[in-house]
Parts: C-alpha cells; structure tokens; sequence
C-alpha cells in the first residue's frame, strides 16, 4: 500500500536531487550540447530562435534591463504577451537581470492590468504593440509611469513613448559583464504569478528558483517523464497552445523544455484550424492540453488521423478532464498514444501527481512525483484514509513560499504542520492514484482559468446602482464552468441585467464575463459575513 501508518502517503518514486541553482542557470546548462537547435518557432509567421541565439539575447535584453531601466536583484518586471517565440528570450532576460518575472494574460483589460502592476510594483512591461493602449490606460489608473518595452514583430514601427524590445536585446550592442552583479540564489523567487487560492482576490504566488527546478527535476522521473533525450540526430517539439502566462506552459513546457533541449512550436492565438495544421505540419509529437483543446480535437471536422501522424504523447491539466471526451479523441486519432493526465496549482510550481505511461485510465490523475507528500483530511482537519473523500493536502519542494504580503491568506493555506491546502476534494486509492471529486474553495475554472468570484463580486459592487452581489460557479457543456451572479439592486435602481453584464464585461477578461444575472433581495450570509455560495446553488443552479 502507498499509505504509511499515519495516514501520509508517499510518492512511490525514488526521491531526486534539487540542483542548488537559480533557474537561469538551470535551464542554460546544457546550452553547449544543442546550441544549433531550434528554441522556439511561430508556425504562422515561421519566425523563431536556436538555443544560441536566444542565450545571446536573452543576455543583451537582461544587461539592458540593469543598464537602462535600473532593474535590481528582486525587482518584478511584467510580461503581457501571447505565445510568441521571442517568450523565452523575455523571461530568461529578465531572470538573468536579477528580476522577478510576474506574467499578465494578453486578453486582460486596464482594470486588470493594473492591478497586477501595482500589487506586483512591476518597474516595466514587456509586449506587442496591440496591447499598449491597454498598458497606456492601466498605469493612468495607476498614476503609475514604468516603460513599455515592445516586441517588433512585422517591421512596423513601435508604438510613440515604447522602447523596442529588439534593440534592446540585439546581440553584442551592449557589455553583457554587468549581470555578474547578479546575487540570486535558489530560495530566491523568481516567478510570481497571480492566483486566487481557495479564497478572495488574486494574491502574488512567491514561486523561488528551487520550487521551479523542484518541479523540472520530478517530472524527469522516468516513470512519468514523456520525453526522448535531445541527441545530434533527435530533438522532440512540442505543441505550445497552451499560454506561458499560465504557470503549466511556463513551467512545465518552457523551463522544463529548454532545459532538456526541445523544440517549442508556439501558437499566439487558439484557432482551431490552425492548431490542427500545426500538429501535422510542425510534427510535433508531443501536446500539453487542457480540456477545451481535447474536446476539439474530440470533435471538430478538421480533426483526422493525419493530423496525429506525428502525435505520441498528450498529456492533459488544469481542470476536470471528461473521460468521453479522451476517449473520442483517441478514437478520432486511430492510433496508440501516451495519453495522461497531470494535477496541480500555481502555488505547486505546479505538478504535484501525474499518471503513469500506460495507466490508461483517463479518471485518475495519477500518482505524487517524487519529493511529494499527500494527505486525505476532513473539515476539521483530521486525516482520513485510503478511499475515503476528503481535501487534498500537499507537502514537498514544489509548493511555493507563501502569498506575497499576506499573512492572513498564508495562515489560512497552510496548516500548523506544513502542509499546503490545495481546496481540491480528492480520493487517493491503496495504491496511492489520487482522484479529484470536486473543489471546496470557492474558484471557478473556465476553459482551465482561473475566475475568482470574490473579484467579479468587487466588479459588481462597484455598479452604482448594485448595492451587494454573490458569484458561484454552474456546470457548462465545453467551458467546464461558467461564473452565475447573484446581485441586489439600491433602491430606487433603474438598470438591468443587460446594463450590469455591460459594465462588467468592459472591466473584465471576456473568460470572466458574466452571462447569466439573477436579481435577489439580500446575499445570504454567516454570522461572520461569509457568503453562502452552496445555499445560493441549492437555491437557483
Ligand atoms: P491553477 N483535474 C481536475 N482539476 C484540476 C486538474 C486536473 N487534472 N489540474 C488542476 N485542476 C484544478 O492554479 C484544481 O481545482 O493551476 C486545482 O486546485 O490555475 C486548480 O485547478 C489549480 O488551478 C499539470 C498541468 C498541473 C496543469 C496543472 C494545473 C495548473 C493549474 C499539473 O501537469
């Protein structure tokens, strides 16, 4: 049995060393042994980068950064951009400065961005000149003055007031020296995304060096790993749809990926005909995937076995898989594939189990990685055993720090003891595969991303004429999930439901938009003034 006599269960994986490194220096390290290979290639525009070249780069970007922008060892610099091939060189600069990189979703609004620059104290922006308005009009909100560095894609001019991305990183323009001033060491953090946990408005995720390179280092485990090794005649690719912004493709693809020498074939934009051409034309044989991509490839016409010719590994995350929706899409393929399933969070770095080759079984998220400690507990925190439902409780080198500048959240996410509350609602089998039923904490997961109610709650309540509002999350056919508002009306109020969603969704990501209003006349509460989110569903959903 994966289950010890007090109720831990352990990873049946040998434990694996954690380089003492910071993840710049983990990802380069192998540099010499493929430098010719290709990093990084848009299908679309067939612009793309060798390890070389983005090693060299990426060092003229960072100096610049010191040199120009005064970036210093700790200083958050954010980066808004699609999956562009010039990501990888973004972040690695920014990491080589010294910096901490926080990742803004490209589709965010003002509102949005702003306040992700000010709760992170970003000192500059990189992204494409399509999004710079949207930049301009957030540091407005923010009476904030940082600059805007942007990516030159087409040869078009950059935008007036930006500084080009492209000068700045051009190689051999500028004394690299200066980033031997760096003194970042691996508990340093490197990453901070944002992340709403199981409560409240998104919070600074404190990922360090040796989380990230925790996580590259599990998943190596031969048992779970899906990857051939980069040698002078193979080199893997993998389809890159999912966004880097996200912690699952920053992590787990770039960072992993660059580290072991892959190609990463990025998509800036989710078309389905173009994703599916990419598959078969870019040959890329493996895909990390979230429900929505393997519901289309399950479904849409444009799918065939051809587009699969090249596929050998699928590996899903991020929200709850539908088992149908795997098996019609192997079935569609006509072909035997390393189909798994992985689980995790942003505050995990983020894999915690992944399913074994050739498990087969699409329900399960499989096993805890190496290093990795799970826990089965009920609501007062007593652990329970094998089959038995309960929350999933988390302990090993992938979980973050804490919360940036939040005592409150970091008390209520980890328990005296040092396990971290992931808010999920699991069973783990006697043999230790973990299956999750559903999640306690008050996030809502659509297409896979994260849309805390407490944040359209605070949209809604700065209507003028909404005097309280209540937001919980409803089953949708391919979306997973889909927020519900519940909202009471001032006195006197003369809007409706069209003016609300209106208002909301010009503040708000369009994943985030609210499609469904009930109007109520008071927001049921506890004595302690929590939101009753499950009388609000036993009611109306
Ligand atoms: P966040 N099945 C069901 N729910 C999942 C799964 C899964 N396979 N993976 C993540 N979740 C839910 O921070 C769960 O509720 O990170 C979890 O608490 O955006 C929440 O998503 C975390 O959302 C991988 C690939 C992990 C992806 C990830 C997910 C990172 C998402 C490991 O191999």
């Amino acid at each position: 049995s994966a289950w010890g006599g007090d109720k831990i269960v352990k990873s049946p994986y040998k434990n694996v060393e954690i380089p003492n490194m910071t993840v710049n220096d983990y990802v380069w390290q192998n540099l010499d042994r493929w430098p010719e290979r290709t990093v990084s290639v848009c299908p679309v525009t067939g612009r793309g980068y060798t390890y070389e070249k983005a090693f060299k780069l990426s060092n003229s970007f960072g100096a610049n950064l010191r040199i120009k922008f005064k970036i210093r060892d700790g200083d958050a610099v954010a980066v808004m951009l699609p999956n562009v091939p010039d990501y990888p060189l973004v972040v690695m600069g920014i990491l080589e400065a010294g910096g901490v990189v926080t990742t803004v979703n490209p589709i965010y609004t003002a509102y949005e961005v702003q306040r992700q620059l000010q709760m992170s104290a970003s000192k500059a922006i990189v992204t494409l000149p399509e999004n710079v308005k949207t930049i301009k009009d957030a540091l407005q909100l923010a009476k904030l003055d940082i600059p805007i560095i942007v990516i030159k894609t087409n040869g078009i001019a950059i935008p007036e007031g930006t500084v080009c991305f492209n000068e700045l990183s051009e190689d051999g323009h500028v004394d690299t020296s200066v980033l031997k001033q760096v003194r970042r060491t691996a508990n340093d953090i490197c990453i901070l995304p944002y992340s709403s946990g199981t409560t409240g408005m998104p919070k600074g995720v404190e990922l360090s060096n040796r989380n990230i390179i925790a996580n590259c280092e599990q998943i190596n485990e031969p048992l779970v790993a899906c990857h051939n090794e980069t040698t002078a005649t193979h080199q893997d690719s993998v389809m890159t749809i999912l966004p880097f912004f996200h912690i699952y493709a920053l992590s787990v693809i770039m960072f992993h990926k660059m580290s072991q020498g892959i190609k990463m074939v990025t998509l800036a934009k989710f078309q389905p005909e173009t994703f599916l051409q990419a598959l078969e034309k870019q040959r890329t044989n493996v895909l990390f995937a979230a429900p929505p991509v393997i519901l289309l490839m399950a479904s849409h016409p444009a799918s065939s076995p051809k587009t699969y010719e090249h596929l050998e590994v699928v590996i899903n995350g991020a929200a709850p898989l539908s088992p149908g929706d795997a098996e019609r899409f192997l079935h569609r393929a006509q072909r035997t594939m390393d189909f798994r399933q992985g689980y995790g969070l942003t505050e995990t770095s983020p894999v915690v189990t992944m399913t074994p080759r050739g498990l087969g079984d699409y329900s399960c998220v499989g096993r805890a990685l190496p290093n990795t400690e799970l826990k089965i507990v009920d609501d007062r925190l007593n652990s329970l055993g094998s089959n038995e439902k309960g929350e999933l409780l988390v302990r090993g080198p992938q979980v973050m720090r804490g919360y940036r500048q939040n005592p409150q959240a970091n008390a209520d996410s980890f328990t005296h003891d040092g396990w971290f509350r992931t808010g999920d609602l699991a069973v783990i089998s006697d043999d230790g595969l973990v299956t999750i039923a559903d999640r306690l904490k008050e996030l809502i997961k659509v297409k896979g991303f994260q849309v805390p109610p407490a944040e359209l709650e605070s949209v809604l309540r700065d209507h003028p004429e909404v005097a309280d509002a209540a937001v919980v999350g409803v089953p949708h056919a391919s979306h997973g999930e889909t927020p519900k508002a519940f909202v009471v009306l001032k006195n006197n109020a003369k809007t409706d439901a069209q003016n609300i969603k209106d208002f909301v969704k010009e503040r708000v990501a369009s994943y985030k938009r609210i499609e469904d209003i009930v109007f109520i006349d008071s927001v049921p509460k506890s004595s302690a003034g929590k939101i009753l989110r499950r009388v609000l569903k036993e009611q109306y959903c």
